[in-house]
């Protein structure tokens, strides 16, 4: 039985499970039940969970859109490329600059991030179409800026009414020579959730921009980060690491990245994967065409990042570098243990839950034991099996409708560029001493026995978890954060970071334990009845009482 040991809730994970699965209808019951799991050691087998299926309607659930992941998820961070939305204003306006993914204009000065590009449609536009609307906008934004490229973005109503904006993207390259125009059929309803659209996204930046710079980049350990968006600067830290071990970070999918990134990511010589969920198949497909080895690393945690960097250096196997690698450890760690020292005596034995995207809720956990505390209950909102179970369960996931609905590229070696960055004896060779490549263990391994798992959290359930299990601390997004912090928890934006970061790296983690600290120990939360809530100076009763 799972209990928490500072607090008076007892509670158990399968009377929480039962008490949650109570309000539904019987059908919906069923349903929600494969997707809340309770961790338990099934013959070292790791349980089995139901992901990336669609929200049961009239559910609130945590999900954002198809759209959302496209164009703000993956192609957000993109600084010199004109992101233009293809849609009704609204779907431009509420996405803008909302996902706190943050930039440096470099020294050509050329972003986008402040604007807001759209084609703004009208009635007109959904009865006659909006394709004429949509080249004139892509000419407009041409004339003004002259960027390196465009990317069109199609919502909800462009698919419906069949405005083929890829066409349109097509004509417009060909007709400037000197831009590189592609679209994405990225509408919100596409897919379940925001996945399709990392999964939108990705397949086109790799169609229409990887490879097109073969120039050769100055650096002796090139590497690829993937899925790191540089929200509230982790991917600087990330940046500052790399650069005084003496690894060259070529290409950032996709924070703080630039056109150029994306067309030398092929020149890279391992790709290294923060989020497994947003981009795996890029990792994949990287290594398929150009011949780049893969690796999970995680440098959410201090302990992670030394492990992650270890890794890199491991990889490239050069003594020089693997002593530096050591040295920036060596550097960088004293600031860390001095604030774990400081702060882990109130952060101790506390508990956590996590409930974000598709990775952050198993990357986080690192942090919090860091702090001695310990995560009870976590999720994603829109992530695959192979996020939660491990990438072992891959070949076994069922294609359903919405799936087949996305498009996975075949992708072969290319004649001309392909080149296997290690020997087969050299490959032996780290595999033999325990290097593993292309692999990651998904969440649910890592968790306590007796902890919860849930899928595709909603409101409902985050209030009854909380109420029910009172943690010291909730995490999640803006949506979530009023609906618990009323309830009296301490709530941390782990998507927008509540306006702080970064928490990356080795500076991340100290910003981050001395936030947890605050936040666990104020007092402020032990003050949420009013006074005549607590002691009523005048009583009184309904007549019908
Ligand atoms: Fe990957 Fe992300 Fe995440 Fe994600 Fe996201 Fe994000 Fe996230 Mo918000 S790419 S899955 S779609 S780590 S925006 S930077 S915080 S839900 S856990």
């Amino acid at each position: 039985m799972a209990t928490t040991d500072n607090k008076t809730a007892q509670w158990n994970a399968a009377e929480v499970k039962e008490e949650i699965l109570k309000k539904y209808p019987p059908k919906v019951a069923r349903k929600r039940a494969q997707q809340i799991l309770i961790n338990e050691a099934l013959q070292n087998d790791t349980p089995e969970i139901q992901a990336n299926v669609r929200t049961i309607p009239g559910i609130i659930t945590m999900r954002g859109c198809t759209y959302a992941g496209c164009k703000g998820v993956i192609m957000g961070p993109t600084r010199d490329i004109v992101n233009l939305v293809h849609g009704p204003i609204g779907c431009s306006f509420y996405a803008w600059l909302t996902r706190r993914n943050q930039t440096d204009a470099g020294e050509d000065g050329e972003n986008y991030m402040p604007y807001a590009f759209s084609t703004d449609m009208q009635d007109s536009d959904i009865i006659f179409g909006g394709e004429k609307k949509l080249k004139a906008a892509i000419q407009e934004a041409y004339d003004l800026f002259h960027p390196k490229g465009i990317a069109i973005f199609a919502t909800c109503p462009v698919g419906l009414i069949g405005d083929d904006i890829h066409a349109v993207a097509r004509e417009m390259k060909e007709k400037f020579g000197d831009c590189n125009v592609f679209a994405f059929s990225c509408e919100g309803y596409k897919g379940v959730s925001q996945s399709a659209g990392h999964h939108i996204a990705n397949n086109q930046v790799f169609r229409h921009l990887v490879g097109l710079n073969d120039e050769k980049k100055p650096g002796e350990y090139k590497i690829n980060l993937l899925g790191e968006y540089n929200i509230g600067g982790d991917g600087f830290e990330i940046d500052r690491v790399l650069k005084k071990c003496g690894i060259t970070n070529i290409a950032t999918f996709s924070g703080n990245s630039s056109y150029d990134q994306f067309a030398s990511a092929h020149t890279a010589d391992l790709s290294c994967v923060m989020c497994h969920r947003s981009i795996n198949y890029v990792a994949d497909m990287l290594e398929i065409k150009y011949g780049i080895p893969w690796i999970k690393v995680n440098f959410i945690g201090a302990e992670a990042t030394a492990k992650s960097l270890r890794k890199i250096g491991q990889y490239f196997g050069d003594k020089a570098l693997m002593d530096r690698i050591e040295e920036v450890i060596a550097e960088e760690m004293p600031a860390v243990t001095a604030a774990i020292e400081d702060v882990r005596p109130r952060t101790e034995g506390k508990t956590a839950m996590l409930f974000v995207g598709g990775s952050r809720a198993h990357h986080y956990q690192e942090l919090f034991s860091e702090l001695g505390m310990r995560t009870v209950a976590a999720g994603y909102e829109f992530a695959h099996r192979d996020d939660y179970e491990g990438r072992q369960v891959i070949p076994s996931l069922k294609v359903d409708a919405d799936s087949r609905n996305i498009e996975e590229i075949e992708v072969e070696a290319d004649p001309a560029r392909y080149a296997p960055r290690k020997s087969e004896e050299e490959l032996k060779a780290l595999k033999d001493s325990g290097y593993v490549f292309k692999d990651y263990d998904g969440m649910i391994p890592d968790m306590n026995k007796g902890s919860l798992v849930i899928d595709d959290l909603n409101q409902f359930e985050a209030d009854k978890l909380v109420e029910i299990i009172k943690p010291d601390i909730f995490c999640a997004g803006i949506k979530e954060k009023y609906s618990i912090q009323k309830l009296g928890i301490p709530m941390k934006q782990l998507h927008s970071y509540d306006y702080g970061g970064p928490y990356a790296g080795f500076k991340g983690a100290v910003n981050f334990y001395h936030e947890i600290d605050r936040l666990v120990n104020s007092k402020v939360w032990g003050y949420m009845k009013a006074p005549w809530q607590e002691n009523p100076e005048l009583s009184a009763t309904y007549v019908w009482e």
